[in-house]
């Protein structure tokens, strides 16, 4: 008993005399030391450290070997739709130097890499009757030489570049698309699952079905709000399913690999915490983006709140049917526990409140007003290269803590984070070393102090990439490309060496020498005294 009275109060004197100031990384911004202060310390043994890449934003070779057209060659060669007409004709061209990327990442430390497969690589028409054997050999080197190099490969199946041909049928507004992504998938994981351990169906599907489908702002470009990206969703969440049950089935047993979803969202701040439909506005924003998903992958069926909101309001608009399409008994039962791990994609925080202007006109019906939330970027939070991305590190650990309340504390991996600058060349990137050490940070609060499953990180990306709508205009690599260069050499930047780092360090072990070791020195001293004491 004087032992552990000796002891506590030996601690809380050391606590005193020997601990460090709180850390800030954005001191003018987040300081409050309670929520904010860095988290010195190491991740779990086994933590799993990637970056990440897409097949369409760094392979280029967009028409070789016998690769058939996506939808993002179709949408990057239409005037008008990309930043200084930019395209990923060449990006990269990871598809002749993959072996540089598998170099860049063995220098990283790396033991995983995320990466997806261009499903039109591999079947030109998106259809099984005709398999692409050079598309094929290139992921099969490219796996080869990650294993080679000691590096796991994770891959994402569907990263956004549907073959133009199937867009053609109807693209995923058509549900014989959920037999034709069987068959890809069923190909991959036949072809490549022998070396693969950890595979994504689809990778934010939030994005695609939003930005492509309502707002037409990604491929296919459709403006089609309030009733097609639900079907889309619908087709989608049905073709993770059927994937996830083909090598559940057939494929588990021998492969011994994984599979699941990859979902990304903002994080919803309630604007004010003490208002209940402001809290209630906060909740109903996360359900639309990523319940939307989530909740048919965990338990079978979408968030209540989504099921009713949307039936009244089709109702009031003259729909005889909800605009929110409804899962079958059978589908519902293979939708629930279709993912072995929660893929979460993580980049900001939104700020959110109700709108309560019934005024306001019901039609035309779409996604962003069904939701009646308003929700916003604070301007005093710090920037980046992109508009939709302030870091805001502690909506992180919100977030982790709710997906973990929400979906059963299941396994999470961290499959993407990150940060644009603009284009200019500087391999001096502090801004991308301080937003990597909050979030770091933020996730090794969750793990630790709220016990939330995370077992692997991911920074997106390995090498500056093809960033979609804002074509090359918007950097988030670990590594430069000069994109008008032949070679397109990848030149690590600082964040590359402090990932580096981190890695090797497995996080971030200490204050400082120097406190550590005063730390240290004290702890000893007075577990000494107090075990002398303690055996009197
Ligand atoms: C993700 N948003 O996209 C994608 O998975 C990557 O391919 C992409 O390059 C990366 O993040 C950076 O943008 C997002 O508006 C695009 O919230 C937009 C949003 C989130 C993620």
């Amino acid at each position: 008993m004087s032992f552990l009275v000796l002891y506590l109060f030996c601690l809380t004197f050391t606590a005193i005399v020997a601990d460090d100031e709180p850390t800030f990384i954005y001191p003018d911004t987040f300081n409050d030391a309670e929520r904010d202060s860095f988290y010195y310390g190491t991740f779990p043994e086994d933590f799993l450290w990637s970056t990440a890449t897409a097949s369409y934003q760094i392979e280029g070779a967009w028409n070789v070997d016998g690769k058939g057209p996506s939808i993002w060659d179709t949408f990057t060669h239409e005037p008008g739709n990309i930043d200084n007409a930019h395209n990923g004709d060449d990006a990269c061209d990871s598809y002749h130097k993959y072996q540089d990327d598998v170099n860049a990442m063995k220098a990283l430390g790396l033991k995983y890499y995320r990466f997806s497969i261009s499903w039109s690589r591999v079947l030109p028409n998106g259809t099984i009757d005709h398999i692409n054997q050079p598309g094929i050999d290139y992921y099969n080197n490219l796996i080869d030489a990650l294993k080679e190099a000691d590096i796991s490969p994770m891959v994402t199946l569907y990263h956004w570049d549907l073959p133009q041909a199937l867009q053609d049928k109807g693209g995923w507004k058509n549900d014989e698309i959920i037999e034709h992504f069987a068959d890809y998938s069923r190909l991959c994981f036949e072809t490549f699952g022998d070396r693969v351990g950890f595979w994504i169906t689809f990778n934010e599907p939030w994005v695609f079905t939003v930005m492509g489908h309502e707002y037409g702002s990604m491929a296919p470009g459709l403006i089609e709000p309030g009733t097609t990206p639900y079907i889309v969703a619908h087709n989608l969440l049905r073709s993770h399913a059927k994937a996830y049950h083909i090598y559940d089935d057939s494929y588990r047993a021998t492969q011994k690999g994984q599979i699941g979803i990859t979902l990304n969202s903002d994080y919803y701040q309630a604007s004010d915490v003490d208002d209940p439909d402001t809290v209630e506005a906060a909740e109903r924003a996360q359900q639309f983006v990523m319940g939307w998903f989530a909740n048919p992958v965990y338990y079978g069926d979408y968030p209540d709140v989504m099921k009713t909101t949307i039936a009244e309001k089709s109702e009031k608009q003259g729909f005889n049917a909800s605009r929110l399409p409804e899962f079958t008994e059978a589908e519902k039962l293979s939708l629930a526990g279709s993912s072995d791990f929660f893929g979460f994609n993580c980049y900001t925080t939104s700020y959110a409140r109700p709108i309560k202007n019934t005024a306001t006109p019901l039609v035309p019906p779409s996604w962003s007003t069904d939701q009646d939330v308003f929700s916003w970027k604070s301007p005093d939070w710090p920037t980046s290269g992109s508009d939709w991305l302030r870091p805001v590190p502690w909506g992180a650990r919100r977030l982790l803590n709710w997906i973990k309340k929400k979906y059963g504390n299941p396994v999470i991996y961290i499959t993407e984070n990150g940060i644009s600058t603009n284009d200019t060349f500087n391999v001096n990137d502090q801004i991308r070393i301080d937003y990597y050490s909050a979030y770091l940070s933020e996730v090794l609060k969750a793990i630790e102090l709220d016990e939330v499953n995370v077992k692997g990180y991911t920074a997106w990306s390995l090498m500056d990439n093809f960033e979609w709508a804002r074509g090359y205009t918007e950097r988030f690599g670990l590594h430069y490309v000069d994109f008008n260069s032949q070679e397109k050499t990848r030149v690590p930047k600082d964040s590359a060496t402090f990932y580096a780092k981190v890695i090797a360090d497995n996080g971030f072990p200490s204050s400082g020498v120097q406190s550590s070791l005063v730390n240290g020195g004290v702890k000893v001293l007075v577990l000494a005294v107090a075990f002398v004491f303690g055996m009197k």
